[in-house]
């Protein structure tokens, strides 16, 4: 089975998209060493999942199934049927709502899919502000795994997609292949259901998701983040200049601001690549000069909204970790 799945992906040619992503701005990647490209490469993007095998799907034979609460029309589609739509390429940072402050668990890919929106008004799905009965997309993986999303966000007009491209090739089995939803501004785990085979439209009310059942917020959209990427913990970077630099996200609001403070100076502006969207993340960077001894970096982001990133500390349960990111170094 395992090598049926692997000849259905070899097979697939992803076809052009009819909307495509505009190109990357050149001046969204700035040349820092240890910094993160802008773009995550499949094979660094982060993983995080409860499979304890990666499923293994023979695009063939595979079939999503919409269906539920308020859905008029219900529909089964094939790959085939996805893959030949009109397809929409989007660059969009994901991120987990179990990355620590400072941690790996956030990447920036470009995904190819079908407009979640174009399928569910297909099928007569109506979001709660238009009368819709459904407020919650309960996404169900081959696995069993479930994942809710609100309809109204699904539904909003951000790029949500049924995703079946990631960075010009189709979905690595890691990372959902044939077909995972991808919906900027969410936490992977209400919105990113990998493996996906079945779309219920239901209520919060009336059903709890894996992750819901085991403690963590029904709604969770990501908490503006800021991370330095470089120099890295306990460096011993030479005196002089040392580029300070790093990523920084609030997914669908989008940066507008990234600030570093060295020990208990000043806050300093960094230098802000430019915006490719606000659903990707954003590079930034600042030259420092550094001097001999032990010192605090320490980062924050504001967001479009003017919203500085918290200080205060919480954990990752149960809606996501905050706080300011601090990397300590010694200048010899
Ligand atoms: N089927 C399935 N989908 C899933 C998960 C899972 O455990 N099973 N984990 C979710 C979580 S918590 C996140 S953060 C993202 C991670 O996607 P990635 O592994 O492609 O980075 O997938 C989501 N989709
Ligand atoms: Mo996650």
């Amino acid at each position: 089975r395992g090598r049926d799945a692997a000849a259905s992906r070899d097979r697939v040619v992803l076809p052009r998209p009819g909307s495509p992503a505009r190109p990357v701005p050149a001046r969204a990647g700035l040349r820092v060493a240890g910094l993160s490209p802008f773009t995550t490469p499949n094979r660094d993007f982060y993983r995080v999942d409860t499979a304890l095998v990666v499923p293994k799907i023979d695009a063939t034979r595979w079939r999503l199934r919409i269906h539920g609460e308020g859905v008029r029309r219900p529909a089964v589609y094939s790959y085939d049927d996805l893959l030949h739509r009109d397809l929409i390429e989007r660059d969009i940072a994901l991120t987990c709502v179990s990355n620590e402050v400072g941690g790996p668990y956030v990447g920036n890919a470009r995904w190819t899919g079908v407009r979640l929106a174009e399928l569910l008004a297909e099928c007569g799905v109506r979001p709660p502000s238009r009368g819709g009965p459904a407020d919650q997309l309960v996404a169900r993986s081959v696995d069993g795994m479930t994942l809710g999303t609100p309809v109204e966000e699904v539904l909003d007009g951000r790029d949500a997609m049924l995703a079946l491209g990631m960075n010009g090739e189709p979905l690595p089995f890691a990372h959902g292949f044939p077909a995972r939803m991808v919906v900027p501004g969410l936490y992977g785990y209400v919105s990113a259901c990998k493996w996906v085979e079945d779309i219920e439209l239901t209520t919060f009310d009336s059903y709890d998701p894996y992750w819901v059942e085991r403690g963590w917020a029904r709604r969770a959209p990501v908490k503006t983040g800021s991370r330095i990427d470089t120099p890295k913990p306990f460096a011993r970077p030479r005196a002089g200049t040392v580029m300070v630099a790093g990523v920084a996200w609030a997914q669908h609001r989008g940066i507008d601001k990234v600030e570093v403070r060295v020990d208990d100076g000043p806050w300093q502006q960094a230098h802000l690549a430019a915006e490719d969207t606000r659903d990707t993340w954003r590079q930034w960077s600042l030259p420092w000069r550094a001097t001999e001894g032990g010192h605090t970096l320490t980062v924050r982001a504001t967001d479009r909204t003017g919203r500085v990133q918290t200080e205060e500390r919480a954990r990752t349960l149960p809606d996501g970790a905050s706080g300011w990111h601090s990397v300590v170094v010694t200048v010899e």
